[in-house]
């Protein structure tokens, strides 16, 4: 008895090979903080619309394996994926996407999976693996020979849990505020804001926030690729976004607002190029792949936040 989910991009999954119970689902972009109804919104017919990543969701009750399951996804009209879960709220959402086809929600593939790398979950549609609901004991990779990852929603009280296949792998859970992504290098934790406002008004914006946050510094290439993931799971379509560089102070002398020392540089082609001499501030995804340009300090785009995890 398999069964497949598809969201405008997402699936419950299980190993590569043979399926068993099957989801998929697919999505969109945006956010929020409640559970959601079950409407159709923006998306097709038949699909379910999850406000906060402006995604839409359907679940497949056809058994494939996960691959299969995938690209099956990936043939439908609007290109998806098998579904990523980002949290609770999401998890819930989509168990009730689950629940309106088959009220026995059964087991689902979703978009996590180590086929890579063993151990190194990620997700399929590049969704940042900070959420986890792992059942006890999992993932286990049982026999060896399981890197793809199932949802299953009990009947008995409506919880859903993520069974796979693979070896813990230990990861600490997120340590940061709801919604916020952790980067342990730095022990700092990193949110997208899709809301558009000017350089200024974004760092004064985070610097209200709880814990006192600046526009993010980036020190590394993976650092960068950290914050593209965390721009991707409220927009995968790559926006421009601010980050706390900028030459405010002195024309080509490049500060990070938090202090961090200006040393790791990825600057798009041809940049940074003081455009009609008006170019102060710097955002990522000019080029919709995570490099850097200076822009005009005025421009009304997101912007990414972090802030430092104190543990004493
Ligand atoms: O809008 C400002 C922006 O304009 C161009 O990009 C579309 C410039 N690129 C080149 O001149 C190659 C950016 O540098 C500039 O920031
Ligand atoms: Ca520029």
């Amino acid at each position: 008895m398999l069964l497949l989910l598809f969201l405008l991009l997402s699936t419950l999954a299980n190993s590569d090979g043979e399926g068993t119970n099957n989801s998929l689902v697919l999505k969109r972009t945006q956010r929020d903080l409640q559970n959601y109804r079950l409407v159709r919104g923006p998306c097709d017919e038949n699909w379910f619309y999850f406000p906060p990543l402006n995604s839409c969701y359907r679940f497949f009750s056809d058994k494939r394996a996960w691959m299969a399951a995938e690209e099956f996804c990936n043939q439908l009209p609007h290109s998806g994926h098998v579904a990523s879960v980002i949290s609770s709220i999401h998890d819930n959402f989509i168990s009730d996407v689950v629940g309106a086809v088959d009220e026995s929600k059964p087991w689902a593939w979703i978009g996590l999976n180590d086929r890579s790398q063993e151990g190194n979950f990620t997700w399929i549609d590049g969704s940042l693996y900070s959420y986890r609901n792992w059942a006890q004991n999992e993932p286990n990779d049982r026999g060896h020979n399981e890197d793809c990852v199932t949802i299953h929603y009990s009947r008995m009280n409506n919880s859903s849990e993520v069974e796979e296949t693979q070896q813990d792998p230990g990861k600490p859970d997120n340590p940061c505020d709801k919604n916020w992504f952790y980067f342990p290098t730095l022990k700092s934790c990193y949110r997208y804001f899709c809301n558009s406002r000017a350089w200024q008004d974004a760092e004064e914006f985070c610097n209200h926030l709880p814990h006192y946050a600046h526009l993010a510094s980036v020190i590394s290439s993976s650092h960068n690729r950290f914050i593209s993931r965390v721009i991707d799971t409220v927009n995968s379509n790559k926006p421009e976004a601010w980050i706390g560089l900028n030459d405010i102070c002195k024309e080509g002398t490049y500060m990070w607002i938090d202090g961090t020392d200006y040393a790791y540089r990825n600057w798009g082609k041809g940049e940074p190029n003081d455009y009609g001499h008006q170019e102060d501030c710097v955002n990522v995804n000019h080029f919709r792949d995570g490099t850097w340009n200076d822009a005009p300090c005025n421009k009304k785009i997101g912007f990414v936040c972090s802030y430092l995890l104190y543990s004493n």
